[in-house]
């Protein structure tokens, strides 16, 4: 069995094994959720990002938490929403199961996601909130049992996007 759930808060104050970050190619930091993770891991975060040479839009690189509560940061690349032509459903697909991936691969047992591209980069909420929850979800119903993730969260950093997610997320 496993847990979904949308919650209301900050993602680097999260006690989950590993927390996923809405990076950029570069993987050198930025703003958003990104500066806050920066922030609140401290600048032996940068340090280790500096080693991964960036990341290719929906892939995802992990690294440690530093002084974050989390032991792991799952660094990902949405994709610049730019008008729906460009592949941007599949590339951010693929951030989530990339993302799922390095999970399993660190044998992470809970992990938290933001709201990947609906910030700076623009992805259309509504469209990306179902991607996100079909293919988390999916992802989990198809590895159930054999893998130790078995908690996973989506912080939402504000209210309208917190009940976005609520009206898809059923908590079981
Ligand atoms: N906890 C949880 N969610 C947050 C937090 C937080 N502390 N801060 C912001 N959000 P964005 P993107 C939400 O712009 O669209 C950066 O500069 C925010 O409200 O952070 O993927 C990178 O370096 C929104 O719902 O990421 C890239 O250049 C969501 O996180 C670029 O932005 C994502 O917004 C990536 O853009």
């Amino acid at each position: 069995m496993y847990t979904m759930q949308a919650v209301l808060g900050d993602i680097t104050k999260m006690n989950v094994d590993a927390i996923v970050n809405a990076a950029n190619r570069s993987l050198l930091g930025g703003g958003g959720v990104d500066g806050a993770i920066h922030r609140a891991a401290g600048p032996r975060l940068l340090k280790e990002c500096r080693r991964l040479r960036g990341c290719n839009t929906g892939d995802a690189k992990t690294t440690k938490g530093y002084d974050l509560p989390a032991k792991y940061v799952i660094h990902t690349v949405g994709p610049i929403w730019q008008g729906g032509s460009a592949n941007e459903e599949v590339l951010l697909k693929q951030c989530y199961l990339s993302c799922l991936a390095q999970a399993v691969e660190k044998d992470v047992r809970s992990i938290a996601f933001p709201a990947i591209s609906c910030g700076v980069y623009r992805f259309p909420v509504e469209i990306a909130v179902r991607i996100a929850v079909s293919t988390v979800e999916a992802f989990m119903r198809r590895n159930d049992g054999l893998i130790a993730l078995k908690e996973v969260y989506f912080v939402c950093f504000d209210e309208a996007m917190y009940q976005k997610y609520s009206e898809r997320v059923n908590d079981k």
